[in-house]
């Protein structure tokens, strides 16, 4: 038997606008209009003070940990506004600047980060799931979400974000597998930073892309410069029409840097070289934005001032609303997880005793007082 080929693939890498300012006219002409460009900008400075001010936060324990989101802003700020208003946004945690795209008021990050379940409570009309912070669950979710909108015989589709460390988890292959098997209409949008923690992503995957992880469940896949918002939006638009008009799942490897530390108990200059940090910082995604804004002389230095003005405002009633909000009742705890609370937890809601910590809390069972 001779032999043949059995597969021959290829993956293609988007890149519009670099970090040396070269901007690619045929693919990225009438991509962004300039006006979105200017918001999508001001909209990744908000996040980006936003980060500085969260990481001073905690450094002053007004804060629990925090990750950063420094240098990863043009992945999910691309990604949600190409997105519908009614497409589930399915987050890790390095999302933030989509989710405010979307409509997530701020503080809501804050409070979340500061251990406040309201943060968490996010308004149904939204379309966003939580944070995941355990690495890979979200990806079930997603696929979940679409499948029902699939059953419903909406338009509606997921997009779920994760990292690449996430890849290595089993839930990111079940979830990629079942997708990509019931032709469920969701993308994928892996934001490799190159690190899972102090683990560089070449002990991750061996691979030299992560995309191609896509191939092996025979799903489309591309890889963009996600320090590139223009490359960013072009890949979303292929894979959004991939999953509403197809009705098939689609994956986009945002290729990015974490800037800052895994987060605030992280010091990520125990692992990695400053020569590595500062050649990313130089990619950074919103430098090329400003800079090709200012090539367009849509964007001058006293706009850029006036909106470092106006970001700092923004930003300080961000925390003041966060900090202010009223104490929580003691029994929010136990409601903002069921609609129906089950009686084991209804009993421990009643007698603040769980018997995981070795309590019995049928044994003390007290009247109902007041839970503040
Ligand atoms: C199931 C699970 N295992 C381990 C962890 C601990 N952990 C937190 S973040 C992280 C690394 C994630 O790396 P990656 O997916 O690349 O995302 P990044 O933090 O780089 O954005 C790990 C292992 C966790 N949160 N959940
Ligand atoms: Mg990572």
């Amino acid at each position: 038997m001779p032999i043949t080929t059995a597969l021959t693939t290829e993956i293609q890498r988007v890149s519009i606008l670099d970090e040396h300012g070269q901007f690619d006219e045929k693919l990225g002409k009438d991509l962004i209009p300039n006006d979105d460009l200017i918001k999508l900008y001001e909209e990744m400075s908000l996040c980006r003070k936003l980060d500085e001010v969260a990481f001073k936060l905690q450094r002053s324990g007004r804060m629990g940990t925090y990750p950063q989101n420094m240098g990863q802003e043009a992945n999910s700020l691309g990604a949600a506004y190409v997105l519908n208003q009614d497409d589930w946004l399915v987050t890790c945690y390095r999302e933030n600047c989509g989710l405010f795209h979307r409509g997530l008021p701020p503080e809501q990050i804050l409070l979340h980060w500061m251990g406040d379940e309201r943060g968490n409570n996010i308004a149904p009309d939204l379309c966003i799931t939580p944070i995941a912070v355990p690495i890979g669950t979200q990806m079930l979710h997603a696929t979940g979400l679409a499948w029902a909108s699939k059953y419903r015989g909406e338009k509606r589709i997921a997009c779920t974000f994760f990292g690449d460390g996430a890849t290595s988890e089993g839930d990111f292959h079940e979830a990629m597998n079942f997708a990509a098997n019931l032709d469920i209409p969701v993308v994928f949008f892996c934001q490799n930073n190159h690190w899972a923690i102090s683990v560089p992503g070449r002990i991750q995957c061996s691979a030299p892309t992560v995309a191609q992880r896509a191939i092996a469940y025979g799903m489309d896949t591309i890889q963009c410069d996600g320090n590139d918002i223009f490359a960013v939006v072009h890949c979303m638009r292929k894979a959004v029409e991939m999953a509403r008009e197809h009705g098939r799942p689609f994956f986009v490897e945002g290729v990015t840097y974490r800037l800052g530390d895994h987060t605030t108990a992280d010091d990520a200059r125990r692992y990695r070289d400053e020569e590595e940090v500062e050649l990313w910082r130089q990619r950074d995604p919103m430098i090329r934005v400003r800079n090709y804004m200012k090539q367009l002389g849509i964007w001058n230095d006293s706009k850029e001032a006036a909106l470092m003005e106006k970001v700092e405002a923004e930003t300080s009633a961000i925390v003041q609303r966060a900090e202010s909000i009223e104490d929580p009742d003691s029994d929010d705890f136990f409601n903002a997880m069921y609609a129906e609370i089950p009686p084991d937890l209804d009993l421990q809601r009643r007698t603040r005793r769980t018997s995981s910590i070795g309590q019995d809390p049928s044994q003390i069972e007290r009247p109902q007082v007041s839970s503040r």
